[in-house]
């Protein structure tokens, strides 16, 4: 049987529930996900004057071939992007900057340092999302940057923030499309603090200075990312979940939420819902974490598809800005791209396949045995032949058939990087 068989076979057990598959890939084809660049090599960056990463975040293992140069990691992001299906967004890091070998502090940046990504998203018909780095730097070593006590130093990356910002409008403005600007700062304690109040008042205060800097929307949006504890940080977190829900709620901020940052039990999922009532927009990092926030390449397993599932049935395509974060140095980097954002892409496609209002009905009307029923067995219909279909129609290969370019590439390009 061709994938196409397969597929209008797939298609009537879909249909029998009065889904319109063609309607749904047609929707999917426009949903962009915002690939991180970091993947590519492990949260490195070109800065003249390279620091160890730091900031509680740790990438693990030793596979050949990491990009070290813009241009390296320019053309592994091409190499994963000709595996997934659709048109995407590259998330940038201020550590990407590119400065022609000249130091220049993170205060300084300015939108020419990332006219060549512009260039080459124009090329490639992709939008650009950014992130100050807040890590990664003598000015954060001690673990805190924009809760410093010490006000030189918070100035130093309030300035950085602005600056980011900065480079957001220009990103939105080049491309015809807003750049999402992330703030993520690991601040926080090892062990149990005294004030828990004072440093958060100053993490207010500073991120107030970063947005009185007014910057349209039409070519920037500020997001800000919390977290729960890091390496380091395991007590207290000064950028807690309701201290940055607060300050988006009040500021008009969008909440961007990391699924690796919470309590191991506590889920993105059931979280979207009750903030899409009172906020318009929302951001993800899509993540793994096991264990720990350990930043593993995202899976397609039940927390993915429950994501997914309310995204969809809570009609919030437009509301929720779906961007990847993760690190995996194990493996070959261009293939954790291509499977964490295939694999976002399956679990949007799996929950555009449910039949949504019947199941909203059931629960309404208290129907709960046909309700348990049926999401039980919707989970073993032939989801993968549509998904198979959308691949080969989106020009892109196949079920596994992506492993034999990943590895033609490695033979003829990553691990000749090594031997230079
Ligand atoms: C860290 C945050 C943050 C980083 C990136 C590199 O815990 O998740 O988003 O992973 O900014
Ligand atoms: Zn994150």
């Amino acid at each position: 049987m061709t994938v196409n068989e397969n597929y209008q076979m797939a298609k009537k057990s879909y249909e029998k529930w009065g889904i319109d598959v063609t309607d749904v890939l047609a929707k999917l084809k426009k949903i962009p996900i915002s690939i991180h660049c970091w993947q590519g090599d492990d949260v490195t960056g070109f800065e003249v004057n390279q620091n160890e990463l730091s900031g509680g975040i740790e990438v693990t293992g030793d596979y050949p071939g990491k990009a070290t140069t813009p241009e390296e990691l320019r053309r592994d992001i091409e190499m994963a992007l000709s595996l997934i299906p659709g048109k995407h967004r590259i998330n940038l890091h201020a550590i990407y900057a590119e400065t022609d070998g000249e130091f220049v502090e993170r205060d300084q940046l300015k939108p020419e340092h990332f006219k060549k990504w512009v260039d080459w998203a124009k090329e490639h018909g992709l939008g650009l999302d950014f992130n100050p780095t807040l890590f990664s730097h003598d000015k954060a070593s001690d673990g805190l940057t924009l809760a410093h006590p010490d006000p030189s130093i918070r100035k130093f990356w309030i300035d950085h923030c602005i600056a980011s910002r900065k480079i957001g409008e220009y990103f939105g403005k080049e491309l015809g499309t807003p750049c999402l600007t992330n703030i993520w700062i690991p601040d926080g304690y090892k062990d149990t603090p005294s004030d828990r109040l004072t440093p958060r008042q100053r993490l207010k205060d500073s991120l107030d200075e970063i947005y009185a800097v007014e910057i349209d929307e039409k070519y920037n949006l500020d997001a800000v990312e919390s977290k729960v504890f890091g390496i380091g940080s395991e007590s207290y977190v000064v950028g807690s979940h309701e201290f940055y829900y607060g300050y988006a709620l009040k500021n008009n901020k969008l909440c961007l939420m990391d699924t690796g940052h919470y309590h191991p039990t506590e889920t993105v999922s059931n979280k979207i819902s009750s903030m899409l009532l009172f906020s318009d927009q929302l951001a993800l990092h899509v993540s793994r974490p096991v264990r720990w926030d350990s930043d593993h390449v995202v899976t397609l397993d039940d927390e993915l598809k429950e994501i997914a599932i309310e995204i969809v049935r809570n009609d919030a395509l437009n509301k929720v800005i779906i961007g990847l974060d993760f690190f995996d140095a194990s493996i070959n980097r261009v293939a954790a791209w291509t499977i964490g954002t295939r694999n976002m892409l399956k679990a949007l496609l799996y929950g555009m396949l449910m039949p949504h209002d019947h199941l909203k009905q059931l629960q309404e009307s208290g129907n709960f045995t046909e309700r348990l029923a049926l999401q039980e067995e919707l989970k073993t219909y032939p989801f993968g032949a549509i998904w198979d279909y959308y691949c080969e129609q989106m020009d892109v290969p196949e079920q596994e058939n992506w492993l034999k370019n990943i590895k033609k590439y490695e033979e003829e390009v990553l691990v000749k990087r090594e031997a230079e």
